[in-house]
């Protein structure tokens, strides 16, 4: 069941997202922003990872993409400037991480890591194989050994400003009801002189990304903004989130040609 509400909810995000977002998807010109997935190309995968991985230290990780019955899929489609997108969060979602496998042909991807402590990690694949319209996703639950992090508990975010590197960011929102659209404005501000950035600069293609997991992180969102217009210091995203619950989102915009990462617990109802 997880594989097909996976795939269904990133779709319906993309499909809702893309309607204003510059790269529309292949099965939202056809479909007319129906909700009906139809042009994900179902996926199998395979992990490998050391027998006994280990926190702090460069792990070897390596996705292999196969289709249904299990042949390597060999060409992938480049999207927001990558083949494969993988996202990294311990089970508690206290940490996060957005990094780009390289593919090796014949449906490898290899990528080298270091997890920050023992535990449950989520590792959580990104790509659209050549034809597909809309993403396919592979994820895989990996227990590392050493040190489990002190766990975080997930709780929502009272305030809705923080303050990460140099830079004051504020999280609004219009409408955060499960199964409605909603609209969440991240606002940027210099945490110094207080002034408004605008020198915002594409990050992968995109005036920022936002990813999002709810509170068991089973299920996940890929969120692109609205519009390309404007540098800052306002950037809005449009999604559904599928359940009533806790969410985490991680908002990763860049500026100077550094990316910065914020994140919020929100509570949609
Ligand atoms: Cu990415």
């Amino acid at each position: 069941m997880r594989h097909f509400i996976i795939p269904l909810l990133i779709l319906s995000t993309l499909l809702i997202s893309a309607c204003n977002s510059i790269k529309v998807p292949k099965s939202t010109m056809d479909h007319q922003m129906s909700a009906t997935p139809t042009n994900v190309v179902p996926t199998n995968s395979e992990w490998k990872i050391s027998d006994h991985p280990k926190a702090n230290e460069e792990l070897p990780v390596s996705i292999l993409i196969m289709d249904k019955a299990g042949n390597p899929i060999k060409s992938f489609e480049t999207v927001h400037e990558k083949k494969m997108h993988l996202f990294i969060v311990s089970k508690d979602l206290s940490y996060f991480s957005h990094i780009h496998p390289e593919y090796k042909g014949n449906g490898e991807f290899d990528i080298t890591t270091v997890f920050p402590s023992g535990g449950d990690f989520k590792l959580l694949s990104e790509f659209t194989p050549k034809g597909g319209g809309d993403p396919s996703v592979e994820s895989k639950w990996v227990q590392i050994e050493g040190e489990p992090a002190k766990g975080v508990p997930l709780i929502p975010d009272k305030k809705l400003t923080k303050v990460i590197e140099d830079k004051k960011i504020s999280l609004s929102f219009v409408n955060l009801k499960a199964g409605e659209t909603s609209h969440l404005t991240f606002t940027i501000h210099d945490a110094k002189t207080n002034k408004p950035i605008k020198d915002l600069e594409p990050y992968l293609g995109a005036m920022g990304h936002a990813v999002s997991m709810s509170g068991d992180a089973e299920k996940y969102l890929h969120i692109h903004p609205m519009t390309m217009e404007g540098n800052g210091p306002k950037v809005t995203f449009m999604t559904i989130f599928p359940d009533k619950g806790i969410y985490k989102i991680w908002g990763q915009f860049q500026q100077k040609g550094k990316v910065f990462t914020v994140p919020f617990v929100i509570r949609v109802s």
